[in-house]
């Protein structure tokens, strides 16, 4: 039986995290880690309840991205701002599911902080069972007083304070970090709280996975499709051949190479140039994981956290995961341009 004296729950971890690197912190960014933490565990009993009332299907709204929004994104996206906007620690979100940046209802203080999420990733695979997520970053705000405003917000992810993501799977988990490595919690639903389960998550150099959506490949440039021919194991004198695993569940693909080694890769194609994944509420909390846990993500060329982002929704490709294997791509795509 579990020695409950013995475990160490989120809030205890932060904390200890907290006075650890940063002696002289509020305590806010703590706090609000707990605040998303709460929101999370919201929406986790939500969709545990899923498949037992009738809240699955398709609700009237149409989302920003043109894609067709379900219940239960609704129901995310407003519990994680109802967990946010009164508490003074933030100055202004933004969220996947909102076109604008959400302001702080009149009347609450705006706190030093600006965070972004997509409330419900991979919603598409609630219907059949399949484990979605909730991926959030955390600035700190550039602004000087009042409402936050979007400069806040569109700040590269290498001035990201903390990131992370809580996986709805087989069990609840939130994985984060707030730049001293990378920690994962499982909820025990029995009290409700995250426990400390993955202390310093770290990603091997080379995985054992690839995680793509293969139906795309007619669309690649050429060089995207070399580096895939190659984990099929075409170019054995550089690269051992990989295993195939795609969800197309972009926090549990993540997961399972961040914990196993492998790369995920979301390229652009010839009808989307710049993939499908969103810079700001996907790649951006996700490549800040990745690093700190000892990987790499770019968009094929660059780093993902250098980029500059110009608008709220913009999207970029994505290669993510151990180093070894997000530079093989790099170096194929680039030897192969090279070439052409
Ligand atoms: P969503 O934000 O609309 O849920 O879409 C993002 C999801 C990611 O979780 C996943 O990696 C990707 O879409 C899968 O896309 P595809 O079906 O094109 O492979
Ligand atoms: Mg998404």
């Amino acid at each position: 039986m579990l020695n409950r004296t013995l475990v160490t729950t989120l809030e205890r971890f932060i904390l200890d995290q907290e006075a650890a690197f940063h002696s002289d912190a509020s305590g806010e960014l703590t706090n609000l880690l707990y605040d998303i933490a709460l929101g999370a565990k919201l929406i986790a009993a939500q969709i545990r309840r899923a498949g037992l009332v009738d809240i699955i299907g398709t609700a009237a709204a149409i989302n920003v991205q043109g894609e067709e929004q379900q219940k239960l994104d609704v129901f995310a996206n407003e519990t994680l701002k109802n967990a946010l906007n009164h508490t003074g620690r933030v100055c202004a979100m933004a969220s996947e599911e909102d076109e604008e940046l959400v302001p702080i209802p009149d009347g609450y203080p705006a706190g030093r902080y600006a965070v972004l999420f997509d409330p419900l990733d991979g919603s598409s695979n609630i219907d059949v069972n399949a484990p979605v997520g909730t991926i959030f970053a955390i600035a700190r705000r550039v602004s000087t007083s009042g409402q936050g405003t979007l400069q806040d917000v569109l700040q590269p992810g290498r001035d990201l304070v903390a990131a992370g993501y809580v996986i709805y799977g087989s069990s609840v988990m939130m994985v984060y970090s707030a730049g001293h490595g990378v920690h994962g919690f499982t909820l025990d639903p029995t009290i409700g709280e995250f426990l400390l389960s993955h202390a310093s998550i770290t990603t091997p150099a080379t995985g054992k996975y690839y995680s793509v959506n293969e139906s795309n490949f007619g669309r690649w440039s050429l060089g995207v499709q070399r580096a895939v021919r190659g984990f099929h194991g075409d170019d054995p004198t550089r690269l051992k051949g990989k295993n195939s695993r795609y969800i197309g569940s972009l926090v549990a693909d993540v997961h399972r190479n961040l914990i196993t080694g492998g790369v995920f890769i979301y390229p652009g194609d010839s009808k989307n140039r710049d993939g499908k994944l969103r810079l700001l509420y996907e790649c951006n909390p996700m490549a800040f994981l990745a690093e700190a846990a000892g990987g790499k993500a770019t968009d094929g060329r660059r780093r993902i956290l250098d980029i500059v982002p110009s608008g709220l929704h913009q999207r970029t490709p994505l290669v993510i995961g151990s180093a070894a294997d997000v530079d093989y791509v790099g170096e194929v795509i680039a030897e192969t341009e090279a070439s052409a």
